[in-house]
């Protein structure tokens, strides 16, 4: 979603927002690039409608609205809390990309990215490039059985060239870690609150969970996991047979 674009010079510039956030994005010299704002949706309304200059003497200036997201099933509400105000950023904090490798420091901090090193997970790909900028891929049979599950997205556009793109998970499993997804960059949220930033304790940009993987201690080759979305929730029993997972839904409900 685009709000508002504006040219300064041969620079232009336009607000938007995707399921992460908020973002500024510029285009010069034909290039593009996107710097994220770390303002939360569950908090800061956008108006669509702006009537003054985006950028002004080195500053964003968005107009909108305080909230507080009440939760609905399937959708979220909107409750003001302070209308008519107006947020400024200073575009030098914001541009700010210390290491250089196209993220802003500010997203980097709110996903808990390295903003001091241009490739985090220390794999040799660097964060803006690399699918899992989080931690290093491995192969397995049981991070082959978190990329089965992973949602995909049939007839989507192609969200790999993507690189603002990115679906998150909240899971503190080792294998969901190490996956190397085919669809679409991933990051991961640590499962404990104390340990994940601000931005994303407030902002749910979960919108799929996988569950950590259980064993049936009866039967070694057995094991159980639930995957849920926003509709549903499935669990399923899984059995590593011939090199291959086999997969037998076992419950489940829809909301
Ligand atoms: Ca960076
Ligand atoms: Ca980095
Ligand atoms: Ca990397």
């Amino acid at each position: 979603m685009i709000y508002k674009q504006q040219n300064v010079g041969n620079t232009k510039y336009a607000l938007g927002r995707n399921d992460l956030g908020y973002w500024l994005l510029k285009i010069a010299d034909r290039k593009p690039s996107a710097y994220f704002l770390g303002l939360s949706f569950s908090h800061y309304y956008f108006n669509e409608i702006q009537n003054q200059p985006l950028i002004k003497d080195g500053v964003l200036k968005v107009e909108g609205s305080l909230v507080q997201i009440v939760k609905v099933p399937r959708h979220d509400d909107y409750s003001a809390i302070a209308d008519g105000k107006m947020f400024k950023v200073n575009l030098r904090e914001l541009m700010k990309d210390t290491d250089q490798d196209g993220y802003n420091d500010i997203f980097e901090k709110c996903f808990g990215l390295n903003p001091d090193d241009k490739d985090s997970d220390g794999d040799g790909v660097n964060d803006f490039t690399d699918i899992n900028p989080m931690y290093r891929s491995e192969k397995n049979k049981f991070t082959e059985l978190y990329e089965m599950l992973l949602p995909t997205y049939a007839g989507a556009p192609d969200f790999k060239k993507d690189p603002y793109h990115f679906e998150v998970f909240k899971t503190n499993c080792d294998y969901f870690h190490q996956i190397n997804p085919e669809e679409y960059k991933v990051l991961f949220i640590p499962e404990n609150e104390d340990k994940q930033s601000y931005y994303v304790r407030f902002t749910d940009v979960c919108d799929f969970g996988i569950s950590k993987i259980r064993k049936n201690k009866e039967f070694p080759e057995r094991f159980y996991i639930n995957k849920w979305d926003s509709r549903s929730s499935t669990d399923y029993a899984a059995e590593y047979r011939n090199g291959k997972w086999e997969l037998e839904m076992i419950g489940g409900i829809v909301i």
